[in-house]
């Protein structure tokens, strides 16, 4: 982990001094690369991939990339080149993979250990789906799912639905749906699912599928693995089914990005990040004391939307000695991270202020 040597081939271009390798398809943000910027650069944001990449032939001509459409009154395909000419937006949201956090839990999950760095601030720019449906004719009648397919090659003999990555979402999403090919200004890189890629801001990472080929209006969710049984919140020992909550809307959550492990007695500027989930955050506190007592810090800069995240910081007097330094942030539906948070067998959607926080040396 951490070997800077070790960046795989088609990540080559990422900073190594800012991430940690896990895997050839897990790649996370360091904590103390996060939020020094308002948006995450490129270069640092984490990857993770269900699949291996495709082939880089596919970002040659993104212009020539063929999405298909079903669910709607006209269905039909449409090439990137033609979605550039039906409208464009930019969106910031946080992308943040279900199993951020997965390190936190006692339970010893399987899967990437992640820390707090399967997570950034993104700005996609794209074409509003809505805007492609009703040049479509508008979405089917009594089809309440959005069902997007992504773009990987299953080998021949493997059934598709044991592998692909194809998700729903609660159609309703559409109205803030993008499908996306500029990230944070430049073409989306495709590792992080150019050239085309749907964004469903405030959703888990899962649900933002790269290099999307599809996108249907469907009556079923998905039968693919991945939305029937994967990604679903369930009892630890239990196996995953329809009936378990999927991961869909991310939760309010906070953490502190500096400092991490010392400091020198005198002034310190307590920062992190703190983002809402689906509804904007409102307030940020900062503990100094393991979560005793809390005061409230200060957002700064430019508010970028309620899918964002906002960069916060607290300024305090450190004496010398070891301070649990924590953070807890609240939505504007009123929800506020909770200290604890039950165990669930895949360990996604941690929020628990209390494995988040640090504790710092001063001397
Ligand atoms: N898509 C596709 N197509 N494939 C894959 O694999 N994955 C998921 C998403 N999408 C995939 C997709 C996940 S799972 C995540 S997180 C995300 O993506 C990530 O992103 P990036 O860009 O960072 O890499 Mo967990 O919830």
């Amino acid at each position: 982990e951490g070997d800077a040597t070790a960046l795989p081939d088609y990540v080559s271009w990422k900073n190594a001094d800012t991430v940690i390798v896990h895997t050839k398809e897990t790649l996370e943000t360091q904590r103390a690369a996060q939020g020094a910027e308002l948006l995450t650069p490129s270069n640092s944001l984490y990857v993770r991939n269900n699949l291996p990449a495709p082939s880089d032939e596919i970002v040659a001509d993104r212009d020539a990339w063929e999405i298909e459409f079903g669910g709607v009154a006209n269905p039909t395909s449409m090439t990137l080149g033609q979605l550039k000419t039906m409208g464009i937006e930019t969106v910031v949201c946080v992308l943040q993979c279900s199993g951020n956090g997965r390190a936190f839990f006692d339970h010893e999950a399987s899967g990437t250990q992640w820390g707090v760095g399967a997570a950034g601030n993104v700005a996609w720019t794209g074409v509003p789906v809505r805007t492609v449906i009703e040049a479509m004719g508008g979405a089917g009648d009594d089809l309440p799912w959005l069902t997007g397919t992504g773009g990987e090659v299953i080998p021949e003999g493997i059934p598709a639905e044991t592998i692909q990555v194809e998700r729903s979402v609660p159609a309703e999403v559409m109205d803030r749906a993008i499908l996306a090919w500029e990230m944070n200004g430049e073409p989306i890189p495709l590792a992080h699912g150019g050239p085309l890629r749907l964004i469903v801001p405030g959703y888990y990472g899962v649900n933002n599928v790269k290099y999307v080929k599809k996108l249907a209006f469907t009556a079923e969710e998905s039968s693919a693995k991945i939305q029937q049984s994967g990604y679903r919140i369930r009892p630890v020992g239990e196996k995953g089914a329809p009936s378990q909550p999927s991961m869909f809307e991310m939760n309010v959550k906070s953490w502190i990005t500096g400092p991490l492990t010392d400091a020198a007695t005198g002034k310190v500027q307590i920062h992190g990040v703190a983002l809402g989930g689906v509804s904007a955050v409102s307030k940020i506190e900062v503990s100094i004391d393991g979560g005793e007592t809390w005061t409230e810090a200060s957002f700064i800069g430019p508010d970028l939307g309620e899918y964002a995240w906002r960069p916060f910081v607290l300024g305090v007097d450190l004496p010398a000695g070891d301070h649990v330094l924590a953070s807890r942030a609240t939505n504007a539906a009123g929800d506020t991270q909770p200290e604890t948070v039950e165990p669930n067998e895949r360990a996604y959607g941690h929020n628990g202020w209390r494995a988040h926080a640090v504790t710092v040396t001063v001397a």
